[in-house]
Order: structure tokens, then sequence, then C-alpha cells
């Protein structure tokens, strides 16, 4: 007999797959989360008297809880993820694939049993407004309170979802189970085709707020490819113009590129006269469709932050930190013992007495045996927040239609050779410029730091299909929207050959903004180069900002010789992702490298 407590009005659908998963976990009891303030603070009171998660001082953080994930699990595992569709080519070259019977079978060992002694939460959720008919159904069983939590403000959750769920079966069925939390048995398997999603052994993030990456990026993009739209890890950001016209851009960069500092931006002291306002739509995945005006339209399917804590402060990103003031969760920073949090290049000075991300002792300046530095938060620490606390979210945020785009850009971390901004000359070369993008690898993902790698689309993680079929879907939406945005490509991280940034960022990257968005118009200075537009040394508005003799030239440089090799590094890429490619984005190649003499 299923030991079910409080069960909300599901349909059988519902209940009887939870009755099948509850009988593969055998916990000890179930527990259906509805959504009220009343259940959240039980469930929370009850992580706090596990240790689970601290509650902070609650005169300086109101509602603000502190958690530490497991030294062993801070980051999204990509080596574990998997793509476990029938045919291996629909997961393409990029993606590990399983075999779908086999993948169930080995973590149903993982699963079987792992919620013995503990409670089973039922999470319905809403990725998008409950009830619009973009939006998408999930429901989340899973074994940690403070997943529950996170998902209650990172998505809208509770009884309200199940009643807009009613008898239909358009529901995607995820599991979790943190099990014992061993890496080697770690799995974040998704079935596209059976609209389900099975996570265990980890605790952490994109890994288990199935929500996010999972439901929103991999199986949305496999959803937009069948039914004509695009599931972006993108942030949405509005412009608007002292006349009352906002102008809207959306963006994607890897993971810890700057889309939260970006979508947040607070416009220079330079540029305030001209009386922008900001509005930051969304900061990590944006749903994309084609509406009948011709234009592609944008919304936000999450309903919270989950973002980067280090170098988060009152001048890079104060909406940042005006958002995370209350009713926050931060994981692995660091926890004083006075109830504060704290991190690198954050506000002020550490807590005096503090504990680091592992719960050890730590002091600002501390050194391993090496004499390396050792930092009290982890490079990934992040905080969870609710979006309706940031001072630039729109009161609009729950109409469903989201935003119209004006520009697309695409960014990555480049110290060498990437110019701050170019633009591409046609949708083709601006599907082919979103192909090409690559990034210095950051904390937000095990493997080697700071080594440069291809990341189409700032989506090698979370296309959840084939990347030459993603490619051909992209170009073909092209063709079906005439009024298509123009595409560009950023990038902030450009140093000097002593190491140090060109190009202050956070806040003067409106400047960049204005000349895309001028460009998008058909406005603005540029010159022609062979890898696309980018703009003439006086194009930018630099009111307040001065820059040495010769910086901007050198952010603008585009050198030939090195262009041909990332060109031939380019085509190497394509070439490895299989015969899917779309002859566009050979045709695109080859064009490059003729203009580059190649
Ligand atoms: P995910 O949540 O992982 O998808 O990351 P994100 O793309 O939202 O990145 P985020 O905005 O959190 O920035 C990550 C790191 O980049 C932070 O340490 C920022 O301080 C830094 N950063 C963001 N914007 C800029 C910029 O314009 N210039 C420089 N130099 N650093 C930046
Ligand atoms: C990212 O890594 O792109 C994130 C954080 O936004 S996570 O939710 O862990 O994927
Ligand atoms: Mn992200």
């Amino acid at each position: 007999m299923p030991s079910t407590s409080g069960t909300l009005a599901a349909s059988h659908l519902v209940t009887s797959w939870v009755d099948e998963m509850e009988a593969l976990c055998l916990p000890e009891k179930v527990v259906w989360i509805d959504g009220s303030d009343e259940q959240r603070r039980v469930l929370t009171a009850e992580a706090c008297a596990t240790g689970e998660m601290i509650e902070l001082n609650q005169e300086k953080h109101p509602g603000c809880y502190y958690h530490r994930s497991d030294p062993q699990d801070v980051a999204r595992v990509e080596d574990k993820t998997f793509i476990c569709c029938r045919d291996q080519k629909d997961a393409g070259a990029t993606n590990n694939w399983k075999e779908p019977g086999e993948a169930y079978a080995e973590a149903a060992d993982f699963f079987r049993g792992s919620m013995r002694g503990r409670t089973m939460y039922v999470v319905p959720f809403s990725m998008g407004p409950v009830g619009s008919s973009f939006s998408k159904i999930g429901i989340e069983l899973t074994d940690s309170i403070y997943v529950v939590i996170n998902m209650a403000i990172m998505c809208h959750v509770g009884e309200s979802v199940l009643d807009v769920l009613g008898q239909s079966n358009d529901f995607t069925r995820c599991l979790h189970s943190k099990a014992t939390l061993d890496p080697e048995k770690r799995r974040i398997l998704h079935f596209p085709e059976d609209n389900t999603v099975w996570s265990v052994n980890s605790a952490y993030g994109g890994n288990v707020l199935l929500g996010k990456k999972c439901l929103a990026l991999r199986m949305a993009g496999w959803m937009g490819k069948n039914e004509g739209w695009l599931a972006e890890h993108m942030l949405i950001l509005g412009i608007e113009a002292p006349n009352g016209s906002t102008e809207y851009v959306a963006a994607a960069f890897p993971s810890a590129c700057g889309k939260t500092n970006l979508a947040m931006l607070i416009p220079p002291e330079g540029l305030r006269g001209k009386g922008y306002r900001i509005w930051t739509v969304g900061d990590d995945i944006a749903w994309i469709r084609p509406d009948s005006d011709g234009r592609l339209w944008a919304m936000n399917p999450e309903a919270g932050f989950f973002c980067v804590a280090p170098g988060t402060n009152s001048k890079t990103n104060p909406n940042g930190m005006e958002t995370q003031k209350k009713n926050t969760i931060f994981t692995n920073v660091v926890l004083g013992r006075d109830g504060t949090v704290w991190w690198e290049d954050g506000d002020g000075a550490p807590p005096a007495d503090a504990l680091d991300w592992q719960g050890r002792p730590w002091k600002p300046g501390m050194t391993d045996e090496n004499g390396k530095a050792v930092v009290g938060a982890h490079p990934n620490s992040r905080f969870t927040a609710p979006f309706s606390q940031c001072p630039t979210a729109p009161l609009s945020q729950d109409r469903h239609h989201g935003v119209p785009i004006s520009a697309i850009i695409f960014g990555g971390r480049r110290e060498r050779l990437v110019p701050l901004v170019y633009e591409s000359t046609s949708w083709d070369h601006g599907v082919f410029v979103g192909a090409s993008v690559a990034s210095e690898r950051t904390s937000a993902q095990y493997g080697k730091q700071g080594e440069v790698r291809r990341d189409p689309f700032a989506m090698l993680p979370f296309c959840g299909y084939n990347m030459a079929d993603y490619f051909r879907h992209w170009v073909n939406i092209g063709r079906t929207t005439p009024n298509a945005p123009k595409i560009f490509h950023v990038n902030w991280f450009r140093k000097d050959e002593n190491g140090r940034f060109l190009w202050p960022g956070y806040g003067e990257n409106l400047r960049v903004l204005e000349w895309i968005l001028k460009r998008a118009r058909g406005e603005g200075k540029y010159q022609e180069t062979p890898i696309g537009n980018v703009p003439t040394p006086d194009a930018l508005d630099m009111t307040g900002l001065d820059l040495a003799p010769g910086v901007m030239e050198e952010l603008l440089e585009v050198n030939r010789e090195d262009w041909k090799a990332e060109a031939d590094d380019i085509k190497v890429f394509l070439d490895s992702l299989g015969p899917h490619m779309p002859p566009e984005l050979r045709d695109e190649v080859k064009a490059l490298r003729q203009r580059l003499g190649a």
C-alpha cells in the first residue's frame, strides 16, 4: 500500500507513475508539494533540524538559508549526462548516448531502495506561467528538501499545476534521488521519446533542479525541433529609451561567461543622461518562437535565478545584490559564525570568524601547502533567488508570449583573437557565427579550466539532440521568419599582453549594446572585415569612459593569420559533427576561408 500523505487531486496517470517510482525507491513516506508558504516553512524547518540547511542571520538576511553540497558534487557533470533515445544518430556527435533500455536498467539499480528511511517529495512544476499554452509541465520526485525549496524558487510549483494538467499525459516525468552521492554512479539521463528525466547520485544545481537544464533546454529543445521553436541558453534583456519604446536582445554565452551580469546591467555613469531603463526578462534560458508578425518572440520559462556568487558585488552587479537580500538560498559560499555570507570579489570584508564552503575554519589570505591562495567560496558557488525580487524585473513577466527580439548575440570567454563585437552579414552567416562559438572552460562544469573548447550556441552541454540537426533547425527558422533579428558576436574577455582585461565590461557593455541595436536598425558606423562588420574605432559612444590610446583598436582588431587558424579549427569541428551538417554552414566556412585568403 502506498504510504502517501496529503495526496493532491492528481490524475490516475500521475498517481500510478508516482506509485511505480515509490515501489522502486522505497521511501518511508511520500509528501506532495502543494505550493503553500506554510508547507515550505515546515520543510525548511525540517531541513534546518537535520543540518541539510542552515538558517542565516534573519536580521541581515531575512528568509535566507545556507547549504553546503558534498565536496565532490559542486557542478554539472557533462560526462555523466546522457541522451537516451532509440537511435544514437538522434543524439549526435556531441552528446553522450545510452540505449534507453540499458540506461533505465542501470539507473534502476542505483534508484532501487535509494530512498529508504527518507521522504519522497512530489513536486508538480510549470516552466513558464501556470496555464499558458506555451508552458511545459513537469513533476519531479526527489528525496532532497534542498531540491524542493530551490524548485519552489526557480519555477511555479504546487497544486495549481496539477489543476492545469488535469487528465493530460503531457508532463515530463522527472525522478531524482541523491542516493549515496557516489560520483561513479552519478547519472543524468534524458529519455526524450518518453518525456522522462532520471537523475541520481547528485544533489547540486543543473544536475538536480530538473526543470532547468534538463527540461527547459535538453527536453524542450527536442520538443522545439518537432514543434518549430527554439529552447536556448540565453538571457533576455530590454532597453527602454526615454520615448518609451523598448528593444529586446537575447544573448547566449557559455556557463559563467556573463549572462546574469548582462541581463541585470545598470547603465554606466557616462550614459545615464540618455535616460535608458533596462529590463531583465531572463538570465539563463529563453524559449523563442516565430510569431505571426514575422518576428521572433522570446520568453523566460524560469521564475528564479540560480546565479554564480563570486564576482557579484555592488559595483559589478547592484541588481544582483539587491535581488538576493531576502528569501534566498546560498550554496557553497563562505559562512560567518554570525550567520552572514561572503564570497570572493563580493561586498565588504569577509566575516572575522568564518567557515569555508567545505565547513573548515577559513581566513582571508590563507594559503595551502604549495603557497596557493585558498578560496573561501567555491568558484561555482551560487545563490537561488526569486525573479520578482530583481529591481529590473518587468511587471509583465507572466505574459506568456514574451518579448520581440531585435538582435541575437553570441559570446564567449576569449583572451585573444575575438574582437569586442562583430556583426554577421546574413541569417546563415549568423547561424555559422553561433555554431562556431568557443570559450575558455569555467568552474560551472567539471574539466580542465581555461582550456578553449568549441561550444556552439553555448549549447554544447544542453542541446538535447543531434547538433547538426540543431544547426539545420536554426537555418530553417530563418527561412520562415521574414523579420528575423540580426545576429552578433561579443567578447568582453580579450586581454592585453600582461593578462589584463582590455574592456571594463559589466555596465560598460551597454555601449556595445547601443551599437548592436543601431546596426539592427541599419544605422551606426562600421567597417567590413573577413569575419563580419566591426565598429569603426569611433563608433561606440564612449562618454565618461577613457580607454588608453590604442586600446579600442586592439579590442576591435581582426588578425587575418590568427583567424585562418581559427577557421581551420571551426572546419575540423563542423566536420566532426557528422553527415547531418547543413550545406549552408559548409558554405559559410568555405566563404570565411576565402575572405581570409586561406
Ligand atoms: P551561468 O549561470 O553559469 O549560465 O553563468 P552566466 O553566464 O550567467 O555568468 P555570470 O553573469 O554569472 O558571470 C560569471 C562570471 O563572469 C562572474 O564572475 C562575473 O563577475 C564575470 N563577468 C560577467 N560579466 C563580465 C564582464 O563584462 N567582464 C568581465 N571581465 N567579467 C564578467
Ligand atoms: C550553467 O552551468 O549554465 C548554469 C548553472 O546555469 S546549472 O544550473 O548548474 O546548470
Ligand atoms: Mn546557465
